[in-house]
């Protein structure tokens, strides 16, 4: 498994529209493996392909993080189904948005279906943390960012905090 480099915003990489993934071979499963690596890396509780620069509809996530315990579960092609009325706010952060949380209001409970590593079709409910991270993921998978769910005022702040470290970081 490699780690590999997580993209920070400002970055056009991270409003690219990720494409499905046509089978889901070894390369596939190295990719997932890398990215939990990756996650695991960065203490993040999931990633985006995106995330580490591959365009594809592949996601991990692991809320079962327990002190030596890892539970990474990849989401080939993931696709709300239905998501409720009923709606939720937690607080968000990003790995390529560092230094920035603040509230987003998403649906409370969805039903999504995707593959997993071994091609396999599945569908899970999801409701709490992992409803509010499955949605935050598939959302990079479409190019968008949690804080495009901000004000403007709250999103060109949060744009120029980022901009600012990342110059600080360059010339360092
Ligand atoms: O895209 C990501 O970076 C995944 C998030 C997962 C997440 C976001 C919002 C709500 C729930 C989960 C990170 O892996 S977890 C948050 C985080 C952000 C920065 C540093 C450490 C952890
Ligand atoms: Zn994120």
């Amino acid at each position: 498994m490699t780690l590999r480099p997580i993209i920070t915003a400002p970055d056009p990489r991270l409003q690219a529209m990720s494409t499905d993934v046509e089978t889901v071979t070894d390369e596939i499963r190295k990719l997932a493996d890398d990215m939990a690596e990756s996650m695991y890396g960065a203490d993040g509780i999931g990633l985006a392909a995106i995330q580490i620069g591959i365009a594809k509809r592949v996601l991990v996530i692991d809320l079962d993080q327990k002190e030596g315990k890892r539970n990474p579960v990849a989401y080939i092609n993931p696709k709300i189904l239905w998501a409720s009325e009923e709606t939720a706010v937690f607080e968000e952060g990003c790995l390529s948005v560092p230094e920035i949380w603040d509230d987003v209001e998403r649906p409370a409970r969805i039903k999504c279906e995707y593959l997993d590593r071994d091609g396999k079709k599945q569908q899970l409910e999801a409701d709490g943390l992992l409803a509010t991270c499955l949605q935050h993921e598939m959302d990079h998978l479409n190019g968008v960012l949690f804080i495009d769910h901000l004000s403007r005022l709250k999103k060109s702040m949060a744009l120029r905090k980022l901009t600012k470290a990342k110059k600080l970081k360059e010339t360092a």
